[in-house]
């Protein structure tokens, strides 16, 4: 007879929508029976927004998970009370913290005890902090760990841990493959969907506390009276979750709603209009974040137009906001087609020597890489290349270069990779975290940005794993030390079950996709060989006006070599990193072969590690990428009694989509790349079935997220 659980998710599906806050059922029953005890009287005055939302929270989910409807009081009776206060107001809290402790704990951290096995306390300075504590301890509780001897002091180490949405008025999302827009701002401010308050609990729940709700590629009418009354209300939804509104400020502003004839920031008039602009936002939305700007790139205007620097545009706008306590976040996505320089180092050139000019409330928001969110980049130079200098990282969450979101591709190995890079700026240890985070320049703005992946499918975000890089992406820019295996160990158990042989397998499939992708995809340190446009497929033979938006410039492949030269002898962009970290990129031999025709330009004959031939390796690794895709296949069929059928078959079709499309990157990358290399696709790799012709001539009409 099969046990009831595996009946049960064969009869009840689930759509995704909860995320990972679903609240299942505590299976281990001496664990149950404690929670149960534990939580009978809660201790909480929900006398603030914040703390009505704890309040919700936690009875939703304790009925779910324990099946009880706890007690709330205002005072502690006896023992077995769960104690969520502020610092001062009660006996069990003022003896059972310290001083210290409550000030490493910042406005947003939290400390989660036991005391003597009697009472529990979640303690924070702050409501939002007593809310980010109440979500740690519902995800202890979801996870099944046990609460005797915890003991948690933790606290965000950075400080803007911020959503990009790239979506526009007309509810479109640039990039977005889930959907469209969750702003309905047809229907705003009057209806306010229930679903803008289950984004801010989700966010809430992984400590993300700001969302820029526009696309950097700005529309200025978000800036007008009638979309600010919009904005004020997903403000007023977002607020008691700790989530702060931002917008994206389009730089001609000025110019386009109020026809002043220049946007200079040097001219008084027009700093008048972003101060008056300014004061206009906050009397609408007293708590508003700032903004975050593209400017002179892809078309977007900016102050070089005036032949101002980027400092100059960023300061204008920062002065404006400086008085209300707002930032601006202004990005270093910064090229121009014109410019003959290698595009990966357009940015690097163009910030390195503003150092020390921004000012204090400015945060200079840098891409992870210096191209354009690869599947694989070394990190950008300008991690560790301005010390004086409030940088934050940018990750793209949704993925654009990495599938869309039918291909089951976890980021947080990504993230780490990058994170956890040495640049070596002062010397060895000097990690790309360490130059987010304020602790190797003591930068008293720090952040981090995730380009969002969120849009109306009801599963949020498309694909049913790309839930995790929402999710991935939450914790790291929370704590940019994390591992990847934890985060997704955590996000598994609370997404699908705790079952061990479900979740050993899922968390290798979900740690080894990463590198599956870039094997498919852009082995060997290839980049930019996307189809034109809208980035879906393999384009390796895109050519173009636009140079730098072409495969050709990137890959360079002749008869002889393939790869970008960067190194010395090339473009130098290995001259933008520190010691030994150019030093290593720079040779052929000590490059890790990971970046190899990233950095170098090598014949085809060339000896990898392995002893293959340039060709031949590439060869193999793209076949690998394809049968990791069949591997994880294989892994996900074996699990099908674990999972609710719903999820398992939606899962299962897009597994099938990534493996066709993993089968059409390898044998169109080697089908072009051979006709430089003129060399055989060895014996030992599946041929390719289809000629280079037919795989050239597909075109890919309507894509999503591009317009
Ligand atoms: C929002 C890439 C994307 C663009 C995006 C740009 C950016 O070029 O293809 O869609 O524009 O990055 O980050 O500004």
């Amino acid at each position: 007879m099969l046990p009831l659980v595996f009946i049960f998710l064969h009869v009840f599906s689930e759509d995704g929508y909860r995320l990972w806050l679903r609240y299942a059922p505590v299976e281990n029953a001496v664990l149950l029976q404690k929670y149960q005890n534990q939580v009978k009287n809660i201790v909480l005055k929900a006398d603030t927004p914040s703390l009505k939302a704890a309040k919700t929270e936690l009875e939703t989910a304790l009925l779910k998970m324990l099946g009880i409807r706890p007690v709330f009081t205002e005072t502690v009776e006896g023992r077995n009370n769960l104690v969520i206060e502020l610092p001062d107001d009660f006996d069990v809290i003022k003896n059972n913290t310290g001083a210290q402790e409550l000030q490493v704990i910042g406005n947003e951290g939290f400390i989660l005890r036991q005391i003597k096995n009697e009472n529990f306390i979640i303690v924070a300075n702050s409501h939002v902090g007593l809310l980010y504590g109440v979500f740690r301890f519902l995800q202890i509780l979801q996870q099944e760990q046990p609460l005797p001897e915890l003991n948690v002091v933790d606290a965000p180490k950075t400080q803007v841990r911020i959503l990009n949405h790239w979506d526009n008025l007309d509810r479109t999302v640039e990039r977005g493959y889930a959907g469209f827009s969750l702003w309905d701002w047809f229907r705003l401010p009057d209806v306010i969907h229930p679903r803008y308050i289950d984004y801010a609990r989700a966010n809430a729940s992984v400590g993300i506390n700001g969302t820029a709700i526009t696309n950097v590629n700005a529309n200025a009418q978000i800036l007008t009276p009638v979309y600010l009354e919009k904005v004020k209300a997903l403000a007023d939804a977002f607020r008691p979750y700790g989530l702060k509104v931002y917008l994206t400020a389009r730089f001609s502003a000025p110019m386009e709603l109020d026809n002043l004839p220049t946007a200079d920031p040097h001219d008084k008039q027009v700093q008048d209009w972003w101060n008056r602009k300014v004061e206009e936002i906050y009397s609408y939305i007293p708590d508003f974040g700032g903004f975050l700007v593209k400017a002179d790139s892809e078309g977007q205007p900016g102050p070089h137009n005036y032949n101002r620097t980027q400092a100059e545009g960023a300061n204008m706008l920062a002065d404006a906001v400086a008085p209300f306590g707002g930032i601006v976040m202004w990005r270093a996505f910064v090229y121009d087609q014109h410019m003959p320089e290698d595009r990966t180092k357009q940015a690097y050139n163009e910030f390195k020597p503003l150092d020390g000019k921004f000012r204090d409330n400015v945060i200079v928001q840098v891409k992870n890489g210096p191209l354009d969110f690869q599947p694989r980049e070394p990190f950008h130079p300008l991690f560790g290349g301005m010390e004086k200098t409030n940088l934050m990282m940018e990750f793209q969450i949704t993925q654009e270069y990495l599938g869309f979101s039918t291909h089951l591709v976890f980021l947080a190995p990504l993230y780490e990779e990058c994170l956890q890079f040495d640049t070596h700026a002062k010397g060895k240890g000097s990690t790309v975290a360490k130059t987010i985070d304020g602790s190797l320049y003591g930068q008293k703005l720090t952040g981090m940005a995730g380009v969002s992946n969120i849009g109306t499918d009801r599963n949020w975000t498309g694909h049913p794993f790309g839930q995790a890089n929402w999710y991935a992406f939450g914790r790291l820019a929370w704590n940019p030390y994390l591992g990847s295996r934890e985060i997704a160990n955590e996000w598994i158990k609370m997404t699908f079950t705790k079952n061990h042989d479900f979740v050993r397998p899922v968390k290798k499939m979900m740690l080894d996709s990463r590198e599956t992708c870039v094997n498919y995809m852009t082995p060997l340190g290839l980049h930019h060989i996307m189809a034109a446009g809208h980035h879906h497929g393999p384009g390796p033979w895109v050519e173009g006006r636009r140079p730098d938006w072409t495969a050709i410039y990137y890959h360079r492949a002749s008869a002889d070599s393939i790869g970008f030269n960067r190194s010395s002898s090339g473009s130098n962009a290995i001259g933008q990193y520190h010691q030994p970290v150019a030093e290593l990129f720079d040779n052929s031999k000590s490059c890790p072969e990971e970046f190899l025709l990233w950095f170098h330009r090598v014949p085809w004959d060339y000896r990898v590690k392995s002893g293959n031939t340039l060709w031949d390796e590439m060869a193999y690794r793209y076949n690998q990428g394809v049968n990791d895709v069949r591997t994880m296949q294989q892994t996900w069929n074996s699990l099908k009694d674990f999972v609710d059928n719903e999820r398992f078959r939606y899962v299962e079709s897009l597994l099938g989509i990534q493996e066709k499309e993993a089968v059409w990157w390898r044998n169109s990358c080697l089908l072009y790349f051979q006709t430089f290399s003129n060399m055989p696709i060895p014996d030992a790799i599946e041929q390719p079935d289809k000629t280079l012709e037919y795989y050239m001539g597909i075109r890919e009409l309507y894509m999503p997220g591009h317009h």
